[in-house]
């Protein structure tokens, strides 16, 4: 005799839809949390991260009373914001040793991309692999990146300045107010914040990393002059400043 497999009641698919909602929940505020957290180490209000925050908060609010609402503002909210992660973080991600980079844009690449992809299945009420699974792959994905950015940075070491080069440092999202170097020079460019830079004089061939917390020497091959000075990295417009070769 056979036996039949029982269909599923509307209970058993509500209770998955509310475990599929809950993950979103718990994905896009955990992502919203790790963004604002960026906002306090760089010490300077960064207006999309603060909206998709304020977003991620009115459609957690919401979960228990219209559960339906609730997936689509933060199903749409992630979508927004992943457009956002992948123009300022995807380069992040091949810089391990500027950890704090490199786990913001893990977080606000692959969490989102992650929180999308539950709404689609809270909105479809699927079956899928089941929330606890998804659940426990994003927490394994978080915890690499973790542990490859703290053995990167341990493992990163920056160069040393040597007797000669001219010392400049960058602190507070700036680069010095005057940084002048001798013909044929050297300048010894210290990062002194836990985030990546660059040291770009701008339509020449200096253009140089300096990671998290580290020093780079750069030597200074130009004509005697003055040269506009960018940090290139996406989000870092205010950093200039003026390079003057003597
Ligand atoms: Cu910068």
């Amino acid at each position: 005799m056979a036996t039949a497999t029982p269909a599923p009641t509307t209970h058993d698919t509500a209770a998955r839809t509310g475990e599929w909602l809950r993950l979103l929940a718990w994905f896009t505020g955990v992502v919203a949390l790790v963004d604002v957290g960026f906002i306090a180490l760089v010490g300077e209000v960064i207006p999309p991260l603060v909206a998709g925050a304020v977003l991620t908060g009115v459609g957690i609010a919401l979960v228990r009373r219209l559960p339906r609402t609730a997936t689509i503002v933060l199903g749409t909210t992630s979508v927004l914001m992943l457009v956002g992660a992948l123009q300022f973080g995807v380069e992040h991600l091949a810089h391990p040793s500027s950890g704090i980079d490199f786990v913001h844009a893990v977080v606000g690449i692959f969490g989102r991309l992650a929180a999308i992809a539950v709404a689609v299945m809270a909105l479809r009420r699927a079956d899928g692999p089941g929330p606890r699974r998804v659940a426990t792959a994003a927490v394994g994905v978080l915890a690499a990146s973790l542990l490859i950015a703290g053995v990167a940075t341990v493992a990163a070491s920056g160069e040393e300045a040597e007797p000669g080069d001219v010392l400049t440092a960058i602190s507070g999202h700036a680069f010095a107010d005057v940084i002048e170097v001798e013909e044929g020079g050297t300048l010894f460019v210290e990062n002194q914040e836990p985030f990546r830079h660059t040291f770009t004089v701008e339509n020449t061939s200096v253009d140089v990393v300096i990671p998290a917390s580290q020093g780079v020497r750069i030597p200074i091959d130009l004509a005697p002059g003055s040269y506009p000075v960018i940090c290139d990295i996406p989000g870092h417009e205010s950093m200039q400043a003026t390079l003057t070769v003597r």
